[in-house]
């Protein structure tokens, strides 16, 4: 173990390229190299703060690293959905796709990488094991999976708001005799389905693509649906040259359009930067719903979330939205009890839009059938299949594609102890506990980035990333100015971030649908704190007010003497 001789030198590091005290010791240790873990890591050497990057997958790309399965498309357009800090990336990078898919990127991923000189900073295929807060210290101890311990002032949790996959616990589950896959941990090398019997449980974004993809391919495939989504189509294509010259000239003005839209994103449509809609849906002519739908419709993706603001807030505004693309859908589907069933009857919005290609028209295939889990849910997983009532239907291959523990399971899974040795699972045992989404009390100096407590859900995390890492970092840049060590914030403020959470999403439509956005996916998960749905706007004014006040309201500095460790 390095041992690490004052605070001072980590505090001044700043200002001094770099003094770790040994080769291990870092002002930050980030965790995880997706877009913000490489944020973070050139953020911070800008800075002038000595920082780590550890990586469990063996390269960088994030969630890209890891969801790779058949027919992943991100559904917010390349050109929006890509880091926006470095000019030299902007221009020098060129999508391939309107759409990006896993592959190209974790190519983006990598150019970024070395592009900007990150790799030496970047340690991957490993997995911080723990990290435990030193009280004497006022220091982050982690261990590493190849067994090195580093000490670092500060960390930075990159590690992705839907990152831990989850699996329901059927009955039997571990019984199955053929394969089981889950969506966002899928073969790096592929699976081959060709011929054989598979069944996909889960028709949310993952379960659509794969859905779409392997039906094709495989001998029989039966699809288990609990709630049918809202599918819309993606409309990808090879990249058009000209719009992509076209963004890289005004770059800067895309990216102002991205920022100060509520959602972050999906400002493209048509290939315009369009404009926020304002107003109330309830007041426009039907001529006016009409054409901005069309329009909506014509773009694809998930331009419908840029929309009239009642929609997410009043039934009766959602409904008009509802009926709309309720229609699109049965037009899609040639049998009607087929239309009905695939049909959603929730609040339009309220889960995540599911952007397709080709989904509803897999259903006129013959190897395809659909099971309707809406009366009667699985029973049992057996040995040979999938159980419902008195069925029970046979496979070689049983595809879960149902979700993530949203927003907490990273940081629940991983062995992190904060002051008395509390562990995230034990705080947050009742509900996310955070200030801002950004720190959490008994977890000095540890910033958490697109995860609970923030408005990532509904904004586009790249961005939020961004804007999360540059407010940490001034941060840091102000504990050294004012030779502080330590920062955290207190349990009454996580109350106060909770109640302001909670006010928001009650605000909205949001409760009245089971999805990950309000933790109704995993049986017992409090909603209390999970995200901020205020908007981005309002959130911004608070990080602005924590940081114009000097971090005095909802936070405790401190200057403590550090013991010598060792
Ligand atoms: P989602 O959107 O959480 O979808 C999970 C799917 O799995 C959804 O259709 C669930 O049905 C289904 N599910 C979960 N548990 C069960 C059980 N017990 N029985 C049957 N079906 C079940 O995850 P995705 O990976 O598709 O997408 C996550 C996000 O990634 C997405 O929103 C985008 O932001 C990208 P339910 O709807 O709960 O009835």
């Amino acid at each position: 173990m390095s041992s690490v001789t004052s605070s001072a030198n980590t505090r001044s590091s700043n200002t001094q390229a770099s003094q770790a005290s040994s080769a291990l010791d870092y002002d930050v240790v980030i965790v995880g190299a997706g877009f913000a873990g490489l944020t973070a890591v050139h953020r911070m050497r800008e800075l002038g703060f000595s920082a780590r990057l550890y990586e469990a997958g063996k390269d960088v790309g994030g969630t890209w690293y890891w969801n790779r399965y058949p027919g992943l498309k991100v559904d917010i357009e390349s050109v929006e959905y890509s880091l926006s800090f470095s000019y030299v990336i902007e221009q020098e990078w060129t999508w391939s796709e309107r759409y990006p898919a896993p592959d190209e990127l974790c190519r983006y991923a990598n150019f970024v990488a070395d592009r900007l000189d990150l790799r030496r900073d970047i340690q991957l295929d490993s997995r911080i094991d723990v990290a435990e807060f030193d009280e004497r210290a006022n220091l982050w101890v982690l261990q590493n999976s190849q067994g090195e311990t580093v000490r670092s002032r500060f960390v930075i949790m990159a590690t992705g708001m839907l990152n831990q996959p989850i699996k329901p616990s059927f009955k039997g589950l571990d019984s199955f005799q053929g394969q089981q896959y889950h969506s966002a941990r899928w073969p790096r090398d592929g699976v081959d389905l060709s011929g054989q019997r598979v069944g996909v449980i889960g028709t949310g974004s993952s379960g659509v693509q794969i859905i779409s993809t392997i039906a094709s391919e495989v001998g029989h495939l039966h699809v288990f649906q609990r709630t049918p989504g809202y599918c819309l189509p993606l409309r990808n294509h090879p990249m058009p040259e000209e719009y992509s010259t076209r963004v890289k000239a005004n770059y800067a003005q895309w990216r102002a359009a991205e920022r100060y839209n509520s959602f972050g994103g999906w400002v493209a449509l048509n290939y315009e930067i369009g404009e926020p809609v304002t107003g109330s849906a309830l007041d426009a002519t039907p001529e006016e719903l009409q054409a901005l739908f069309d329009e909506r419709w014509k773009s694809g993706g998930l331009s419908f979330y840029n929309i009239y603001p009642d929609v997410y807030t009043d039934l009766e505004a959602n409904e008009i939205l509802a009926v709309y693309l309720r229609g699109k859908i049965r037009e899609r589907i040639k049998d009607p009890k087929l239309a009905d069933i695939l049909t959603p009857k929730y609040p339009v919005l309220t889960k995540r839009l599911i952007a397709d290609t080709n989904y509803y028209e897999v259903y006129e295939r013959d190897n395809v059938s659909l099971v309707d889990l809406s009366e009667h849910g699985i029973d049992e997983i057996t040995p040979k299949g999938v159980r419902v009532g008195d069925t029970e239907y046979e496979f070689d291959a049983l595809v879960f594609a149902t979700g993530f523990d949203a927003l907490i399971g990273s940081l629940k899974a991983m062995d992190v102890r904060g002051r008395k040795g509390i562990t995230f699972a034990e705080h947050w045992e009742d509900g996310a506990r955070t200030h801002m989404g950004l720190m959490s009390a008994g977890f000095p100096n540890l910033f958490i980035i697109n995860a609970a407590g923030s408005p990532a859900p509904l904004f586009a995390p790249v961005i939020l990333g961004q804007e999360q890492i540059e407010w940490v970092g001034r941060l840091m840049l102000k504990l050294n100015e004012r030779e502080l060590d330590c920062i955290e914030t207190t349990s009454k403020a996580e109350d106060h971030w909770g109640g302001l959470c909670e006010e928001a999403v009650s605000a909205t439509l949001f409760p009245l649908t089971e999805s990950w956005y309000v933790g109704k996916n995993v049986p017992g998960k409090s909603r209390t704190g999970l995200a901020y749905f205020g908007g981005m706007d309002n959130y911004r004014k608070f990080m602005t007010e924590a940081e114009v006040s000097g971090y005095e309201k909802d936070f405790v500095l401190s200057a403590a003497p550090l013991a010598a460790t060792g």
